[in-house]
């Protein structure tokens, strides 16, 4: 058996982390022969309920599962941990500016990347959920100077799966033949959700590009790129709280390719460092089209961008950079 993991899940008591913690214990994402210690941080006015989701987790009676440690100390949430989920934050509500958000957010992750340099191993590898999610990556990167930035991404393949999700509905095929789309940018409605190196196989067998199995470039441009760009709105519009069941298997499958790898005849969508890609400033945490082997992702290189998607990458890129200034201005408050 391999070295027990421990894994960090913070906002461990709310709704995302209510659907994501039995995948983790149960071996869905890190494997079955994998031991795990789950770290579940919440504020103190959440250990309540927390406690209650220890108690299940205990009632899952689950073979991998060797110890639940719950806590409002971030010494001892990070201390030695192989995985951080960071998950916790203010969520947004029916109306919320993502503006309002920053300013909150900011203090969390700052506060917790210090906590990651300081009692994280410097092999951890951690996935920002909270929103703004590129901007409190790239906030907690900042401060645990001494974890490579290739260990911090954000998580846009939620964004990635929908994208996936409404190119089989239209198709008529199944989400799983349907490949290498690209989610581009920031995860907000700025983002740019790109078909034009996709693939679906269809039913008969045969493989097209999306763009030849779907025939219809209005659809592609004017409902395919603002569903997907809205469809967290419309998720909250509808239930009245954000998306649970499905980020929670967005993070299942983030976690899962990073560390296991991406099929060789496909690719996923990560918010990671630039190194200047495709034009995009270096240092900004931008989602990217990336393939994982060896625990490590790289950016899928030599993709053809012509001047519409030129337009919409600078578009996210544009958003980026100003959270990332605003951000930059709050963490000196
Ligand atoms: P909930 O409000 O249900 O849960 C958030 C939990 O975080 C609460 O239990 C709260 O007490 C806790 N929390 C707040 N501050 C904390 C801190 N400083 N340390 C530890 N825990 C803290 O929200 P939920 O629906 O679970 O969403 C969590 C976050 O995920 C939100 O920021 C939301 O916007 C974001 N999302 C990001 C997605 C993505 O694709 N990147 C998609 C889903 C989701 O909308």
């Amino acid at each position: 058996m391999a070295e027990t993991l421990r894994v960090l899940v913070t906002g461990a008591a709310g709704q995302i982390g209510y659907s994501l913690l039995y995948s983790i214990a149960n071996g869905d994402v890190f494997g079955k022969d994998q031991p795990i210690i789950l770290h579940l941080l919440d504020i103190t006015p959440a250990l309540g309920a927390l406690g209650g989701v220890k108690l299940e987790l205990e009632d899952c009676s689950l073979p991998l599962l060797r110890d639940v440690v719950c806590t409002d100390q971030e010494a001892v949430a990070f201390k030695d941990i192989d995985i951080a989920v960071l998950v916790g934050a203010m969520p947004r509500k029916e109306g919320m500016e993502r503006k309002d958000l920053l300013a909150a957010n900011v203090r969390i992750f700052k506060s917790q990347g210090t906590a990651l340099e300081t009692h994280a191993k410097k092999t951890v590898k951690v996935l920002v959920v909270g929103n703004p999610a590129n901007t409190n990556c790239l906030i907690a990167s900042k401060y645990a100077p001494s974890i490579p930035a290739e260990n911090f991404s954000c998580l846009t393949r939620l964004d990635h799966n929908r994208a996936k999700g409404q190119v089989a509905l239209k198709t008529g095929v199944t989400a799983a033949q349907v490949r290498k789309v690209t989610i581009w940018g920031n995860h907000s409605s700025t983002q740019f959700p790109d078909l034009r190196h996709a693939e679906v196989t269809l039913a008969t067998g045969e493989t097209k590009s999306a763009y030849d199995a779907i025939q219809d470039e209005n659809w592609i441009k004017n409902t395919f790129i603002p569903v997907v760009q809205k469809r967290g709105a419309a998720i909250i519009a509808a239930r009245k709280l954000s998306s649970a069941m499905s980020a929670a298997k967005a993070i299942c499958d983030h976690l899962r390719d990073w560390w296991f790898g991406t099929p060789e005849n496909d690719w996923v969508s990560m918010g990671v460092i630039s190194d200047g890609s495709y034009g995009v400033e270096k240092g900004l945490l931008y989602s990217f089209p990336v393939k994982c082997s060896n625990k490590t992702w790289t950016i899928v290189q030599g993709l053809e961008i012509n001047d519409w998607a030129r337009d919409l990458m600078n578009k996210t890129a544009q958003e980026l950079v100003e959270e990332r200034n605003d951000a930059l201005e709050a963490c000196n408050k």
